[in-house]
């Protein structure tokens, strides 16, 4: 009874919770709605340490907006297509829906042990065929409206996996999910034109700003890369045979013209072998061959030496007539800009390699005061006075770029323009465990959306084991009757796609399937979710600060343009949890660092994992669990569950007649709490906790006791505010302090302005060490003003007897020692 059972109590409220249904938002317009969402896990195996800190954080910022009034609309759900159940499937000779489910159920299990406040009635798997269902629905629209179209195209290309990988799932070259490095392959893809709203994309970040993570939106900002700059033609002359051609650059500094010493196409582009005089062709290909080997990164490293082939032609500079020599290399890439540059190695590094590599000249044409890169073998990049450049010469940088921009348009060889780092978004996968793209291939009608009223497009069923190891065509291709259909427009006999999306698509839109889950007439009601949205605070860790969060903003601009949607930033603001390390380093399997989820919460309960999550740090900063007690909040959280052994007074007796220091402590403790939470300090919340239990332990065992309304008063604000960390604790000591359940909706407690200020504190003066005075002073006085009064004081002057003052040490609010000469 009375001492503290962490085990008890969590056997004991969890179908309480359930009954009361009391995470279920009213959505009946009597409170303002706030939406709190977690990003959706992929279910991987049971919880694991990160789950717990990313998922308390979430639901600490729930529990508070439950507290403070709002209609909380917090979700859960599961990311559940993908390969690492369809590669389990492969192994173990069954079907990734089996692998995935039951994790999914593993998961459900523990989210409900570690008392997440969700709305379980709203729970969607992306696998669910009435989830994909408007994932195909939504696709066919972007289909409709020209953003969902196919290409073929060289694509990112895993060995192993067996698939087409996104630029934005290569990295360092290599494959995200299997570090294997990627290569390029030819494929017909999907893409949707993300490109179109790269401008969008871009500028809606002002919304987001102070709201969002800096350093979240600066990566955005970057993948995007807009830049500003000019295209500009060259003429390429006939050369041995080779007819004359033109070829277009991108450059950011069209001022630089006049330093242009040579010219360079990506070696891989079609356009080197269109470029090549018959003598350098063999030279070429075999170039060609040696870079196919190396990835984006390799390639555009500047510690690199510079590699490159002669291909025999010459391009005329339009400014000034100059021939440059035309080379092949890989440090241009294909895919960026136009795949060709004028270089300037004056001005630029990596030219200024190339030049130094190959022995081409180098030609200062912007003076910025420093030593000439010829010289130093430094290339100068900043700000300067134009030299050796006609009539641009004396002009600043700036100036020389517009007036540079204004002499190539008037020629009629170039124009100013944009260029971005932005590709369109590839989705097609030739992988089994997703969302099957709804279109239908017809000899004569060309690509067909399935028909609405035939979606879902289900997956093929009789699929597993080694049926669905990576062959690079799609598992799907190979069930006849699953992918010969006739054409829904003109009967004929047609083919199904056989590709199944990025499971990025499924999860760039299941934020709006949240309010309406079980809608079987549409994604989601414009209506319900217009009354939702945006989300008000988006949890997540910053691994998705590009790809999920540019797909979601991408998709939900898109919806706004299809008028389904009034907004065109689907998430306000933004936390990004830190890390659960052990030891200083990540937790993984080959350190041995791992720290187990479940033996921990078996160990201290729920309550005290949750409470040691948030207490640790910031939530924007990494959890050691080296470093942190969870034995300690384990003893926090029984000492707060004690006050309710001592509480003595009744329900609802006035707390004014009570000790009116604590009652200010507890006001100040309430008020400091909401201010924290709101600018999620939320350990420095727990902290303030942590004193006012103090607090109202040393009331208890002095003074009135638990008689008096004062303590009911703070033990009934320690069960609110300790609810948003440790739910269960929290509602049993509100129930032993005689209230109904649930304390997750109690309220938050009012503050009461008049207690927000300690009246006085006694400061105590010492001459020498020995205490001479004690003086009634405001607990925020300021030193000077202490030091005056104590000075001031008969006792002191008396003692001082008319010697002089060496040092005084002041100690506000509480102590002067006043040293004599
Ligand atoms: C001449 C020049 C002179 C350049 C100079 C820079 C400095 P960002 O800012 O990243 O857009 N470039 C253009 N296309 C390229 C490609 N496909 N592969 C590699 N490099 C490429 O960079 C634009 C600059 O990168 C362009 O401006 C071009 O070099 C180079 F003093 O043109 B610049
Ligand atoms: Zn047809």
């Amino acid at each position: 009874e009375d001492t503290y059972d962490f085990s008890a109590i969590e056997a004991k409220w969890p179908a309480v919770w359930d009954r009361l249904q009391a995470f279920a938002p009213a959505d009946d317009g009597s409170r303002e709605r706030r939406y709190v969402l977690d990003m959706f896990p992929y279910p991987s195996g049971d919880l694991h340490m990160g789950h717990a800190e990313a998922f308390a954080m979430g639901d600490v910022a729930a529990r508070y907006y439950r507290q403070k009034g709002f209609d909380v609309l917090h979700p859960i759900g599961w990311d559940s297509f993908g390969l690492p159940a369809e590669n389990a499937a492969i192994k173990r000779n069954a079907h990734p829906a089996e692998w995935t489910y039951a994790n999914i159920e593993t998961q459900a299990h523990s989210f409900k042990r570690y008392a997440i406040s969700a709305d379980w009635s709203r729970r969607l798997h992306t696998s669910d065929p009435e989830y994909y269902r408007w994932t195909q629905w939504l696709f066919v629209r972007f289909f409709q409206k020209g953003l969902a179209y196919r290409r073929n195209s060289p694509v990112n290309w895993c060995p192993k996996d067996q698939t087409v990988l996104a630029n934005e799932q290569v990295i360092n070259g290599a494959c995200d999910r299997c570090g294997t490095m990627v290569t390029k392959k030819n494929l017909n893809q999907w893409y949707f034109r993300i490109t179109d709203y790269a401008d969008r994309l871009l500028d809606d970040m002002e919304q987001l700003k102070g709201h969002w993570p800096e350093r979240v939106l600066a990566m955005q900002r970057n993948w995007i890369g807009r830049s500003k700059g000019a295209h500009v033609r060259f003429r390429i002359e006939a050369t041995d045979g080779a007819p004359e051609s033109d070829v277009t650059v991108f450059t950011t500094r069209p001022d630089t013209l006049y330093g242009a010493t040579f010219f360079v196409v990506a070696a891989d582009a079609d356009l080197a072998l269109e470029l090549v005089t018959a003598e350098h062709r063999d030279a070429l290909e075999a170039y060609r061959e040696q870079v196919k080997g190396l990835s984006e990164i390799e390639r555009q490293a500047t510690e690199r030496e510079k590699t490159g082939v002669f291909t025999g032609r010459y391009a005329v500079n339009p400014l000034t007539g100059e021939k440059l020599p035309v080379w092949a290399a890989d440090y241009v890439l294909a895919d960026y800009g136009t795949g060709a540059i004028m270089a300037v190695p004056a001005h630029d590094q990596r030219d200024l390699d190339f030049a130094r590599t190959f022995d081409l000249p180098v030609r200062t044409v912007v003076d910025t005061g420093a030593e000439d890169a010829a010289e130093t073998g430094i290339a100068t990049t900043g700000a300067g006075t134009l030299v050796n450049s006609g009539e641009l010469s004396g002009l600043d940088k700036a100036t020389a770029i517009a007036r540079a921009v204004e002499l190539i348009e008037e020629q009629g060889t170039g124009t100013h323009t944009v260029n971005y780092r932005l590709r369109d978004w590839l989705l097609s996968r030739q992988r089994f465990w997703g969302t099957p793209i709804p279109i239908i291939h017809c000899p004569s009608c060309g690509e067909v959306p399935v028909p609405d009223d035939q979606l879902p497009v289900t997956l093929p069923e009789g699929l597993r084991g080694e049926a669905l190891a990576p062959k690079g065509t799609s598992p799907l291709a190979a069930v006849e009757e699953w992918v010969n259909v006739p054409c829904p427009s003109c009967g004929g006999a047609a083919t199904r796609d056989t590709d199944t999306m990025d499971t990025f698509v499924d999860s760039s839109w299941y934020y709006l399937r949240f309010v309406n889950p079980h809608l079987d007439t549409a994604p989601f009601d414009p209506e319900a979710v217009n009354r939702w949205l945006p989300v008000g605070q988006y949890v997540g860790g910053v691994e998705h600060a590009i790809l999920h969060l540019l797909y979601s903003r991408f998709f939900t601009k898109v919806l706004f343009d299809l008028g389904m949607v009034g907004f065109t930033e689907p998430f306000s603001a933004l936390l990004n949890q830190g890390q659960v390390l052990n030891g200083g380093k990540a937790m993984s399997k080959s350190l041995g660092n791992g720290v187990d989820l479940g033996e921990q919460l078996d160990r201290f309960g729920v309550d005290a994992v949750r409470l040691t999550m948030v207490f640790a740090s910031p939530p924007e900063d990494d959890v050691d669990w080296a470093d942190v007690s969870p034995s300690g909040s384990a003893k926090f959280l029984a000492r707060a569950w004690r006050l309710g052994n001592d509480v003595t007074s009744a329900v609802g007796t006035d707390p004014a007649t009570g000790d009116r220091a604590l009652r200010s402590v507890t006001h100040r403790t309430v008020s400091d709490a909401a201010e924290l939470m709101e600018a999620n300090k939320f350990n420095v919340v727990i902290a303030k906790l942590m004193e006012l239990v103090n607090a109202t332990r040393k009331a208890i065992d002095s003074g009135a006791g638990g008689a008096d309304p004062a303590v009911r008063e703070a033990t009934e604000a320690v069960a609110v505010l300790l609810s948003l960390f440790a739910p269960y604790t929290a509602e049993d000591l509100w129930n032993r302090l005689g209230h109904e359940a649930t304390v997750a909706t109690a309220g938050w407690p009012v503050v009461d302005p008049a207690l927000l200020t300690q009246e006085s504190v006694v400061a105590v003066v010492q001459v020498q060490g020995k205490v001479r005075d004690r003086l009634t002073v405001s607990p925020d006085i300021a030193e000077d003003e202490l030091r005056e009064l104590a000075l001031a004081s008969d006792q002191v002057q008396r003692v001082l007897d008319g010697r002089g003052i060496r040092t005084v040490i002041v100690r506000a609010p509480k102590l002067v020692n006043i040293v004599p000469a």
